[in-house]
């Protein structure tokens, strides 16, 4: 064989390799997902003196909602385990402050891809905000304070953006439980404060004046995930 024919045979295999690995064809399902997604989040509270009627507080309302996006070694909350500080004071006053800088340092070391503050919400109003995912970090969660309470929250933890098929989520709309954080032992909404020692751990509302025994029903608000 000569030098040449050599040559030939080589450009030859060399070029159906590369058809071969370069091949339109995605490998796997990953490939079609794309690499950054944007959502509209949209707070609706469903909260008068007609659905929850107990007690019900003048000024009935939300604390501006906290949203964020994250993979799992972020958690906002979790049922059955102790709020953080900054659930505790979210919960108790509705403020962020102390979330926005837990969050920030998730955002610097991979934890989660960002965090969004809405703006207070009354017992029946809304509010939205647009938040980004990835693949990476697809799972979100959101909280707002009851208010006012002792140490009532609403929120959605660990919510998957990414579905059972590995495409994004177009929309869903998801009605919300009410939370305990833990931190505050006050029974009704204008009690005042009686921080709880020891802490307690994070629990589904059950009882008077916002549950009926069991759960609260019906929520006392939802949010609507559309992808944007
Ligand atoms: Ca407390
Ligand atoms: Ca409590």
């Amino acid at each position: 064989m000569s030098l040449r024919v050599v040559s030939l045979l080589a450009i030859i295999l060399i070029t159906a390799f590369s058809c071969e690995v370069d091949g339109d064809v995605p490998l796997n399902n990953e490939t079609s997902l794309e690499p950054l997604v944007q959502y509209q989040v949209t707070f609706t509270g469903m909260w008068n003196g007609t659905t929850h009627p107990t007690d019900y507080p003048v000024n009935a309302h939300f604390s501006k909602i906290f949203v964020t996006t994250h993979n799992n070694t972020s958690v906002l909350f979790e049922i059955d385990s102790l709020a953080s500080i900054g659930i505790e004071e979210m919960a108790e006053t509705g403020a962020t402050t102390i979330l926005e800088s837990d969050f920030a340092a998730h955002v610097s070391n991979s934890r989660a891809h960002e965090f969004q503050v809405g703006v207070d919400i009354t017992s029946e109003g809304t509010d939205t905000v647009v938040i980004e995912a990835t693949p990476e970090f697809s799972l979100l969660s959101c909280v707002s304070m009851i208010a006012p309470s002792p140490d009532w929250f609403t929120g959605i933890q660990d919510l998957n953006l990414i579905d059972n098929n590995n495409q994004w989520i177009e929309e869903t709309e998801i009605f919300l439980d009410s939370y305990d954080s833990g931190t505050d032992s006050g029974a009704t909404f204008l009690d005042p404060d009686i921080n709880t020692v020891p802490q307690d751990s994070i629990k589904s509302i059950t009882q008077p004046p916002l549950g009926n025994g069991t759960i609260v029903n019906p929520s006392v608000a939802k949010i609507t995930i559309t992808r944007m």
